[in-house]
């Protein structure tokens, strides 16, 4: 991957400028930093190897060199997209598990950022904002996603089963084509991100749906009940044991299925 193949890939898709690094400590430190200085709407910051990758909280994400997507789009939003900024990470989510439609596998989302392919995790996004003041100027949407099997990590550095693509589709995947699918269907989904359709699409691929699960809060503790759906900001909706809903709100949750 370099930045001719990238401009090549991308090529029909109507998005900002392109920067390309062949090692960079995070792309969304990247991006940040361009967006702050005015970089356009929908300009990518694109990595064959991160040294810095970040999930939420810090934590470590894995990128060595030439095994994995590692994007960071810079999205200004519109008027319109301004109410439904927190369904955000859906869209993203979703985008992703278009592009990795194959027969006989599942996609899934374990709200609220990690991609499931056969059950293990493949793809994880970490969304920033850059405030003016007290109005978002942009949002970071970062995309990490493992493509070959030396992108996933030993499994004593997880607390979730990981694993790649390739290692799924049992076939080699073109780092360019995937992304020009994901930037497809994430421009083709956004003017539909405040319609009751999008958050259909949400919940139909979410993880663990009509089962029980925990929801870890950081240090606020656990929730537990069975995951209903989601509400219409994109929160997790839970029914515990005395048969209420719960609100799961977006922040450092991890979902695990109830022992
Ligand atoms: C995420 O955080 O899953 C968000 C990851 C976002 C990465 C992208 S890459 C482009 C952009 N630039 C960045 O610096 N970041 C974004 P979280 O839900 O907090 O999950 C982090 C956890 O996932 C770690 O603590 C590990 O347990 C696990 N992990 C790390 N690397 C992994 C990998 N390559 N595959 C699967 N799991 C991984």
């Amino acid at each position: 991957m370099n930045k001719k193949s990238l401009t090549n890939g991308l090529s029909g898709l109507t998005l900002g400028r392109l920067r390309f690094y062949e090692s960079i400590g995070s792309t969304n430190d990247e991006a940040l930093a361009w967006a702050a200085e005015g970089a356009p709407d929908l300009s990518i910051v694109v990595a064959d190897e991160q040294t810095q990758g970040r999930g939420r909280l810090n934590r470590k994400w894995f990128t060595p060199k030439g095994t994995a997507l590692a994007f960071s789009l810079i999205l200004r939003p519109s008027a319109t997209l301004r109410p439904h900024l927190a369904r955000t990470v859906g869209l993203a989510a979703l985008s992703i598990t278009d592009s990795l439609l194959n027969p006989g596998l599942t996609t899934q989302i374990k709200w609220p950022n990690d991609i499931l392919l056969n059950g293990k995790k493949v793809a994880g996004i970490l969304i920033e904002t850059v405030w003016s003041g007290e109005d978002v100027d942009s949002l970071v949407i970062g995309i990490g996603i493992n493509v070959t099997k030396d992108a996933v990590p030993p499994a004593d550095l997880l607390k979730f089963p990981a694993t790649s693509i390739e290692e799924e589709f049992k076939q080699s995947v073109t780092r360019e084509i995937l992304m020009h699918g994901i930037l497809e269907s994430f421009i083709k989904r956004l003017p539909q991100i405040g319609s009751d359709e999008m958050i259909q699409a949400w919940e139909e691929k979410l993880a663990f749906r009509g089962q029980q699960v925990q929801a870890l809060e950081g240090s606020d503790g656990i929730l537990a009940g069975e995951l209903m759906g989601l509400a219409s900001d994109g929160s997790l909706q839970l029914r515990n044991e005395n048969g209420n809903l719960v609100i799961v709100r977006f922040g450092d949750v991890s979902l695990r299925p109830a022992a």
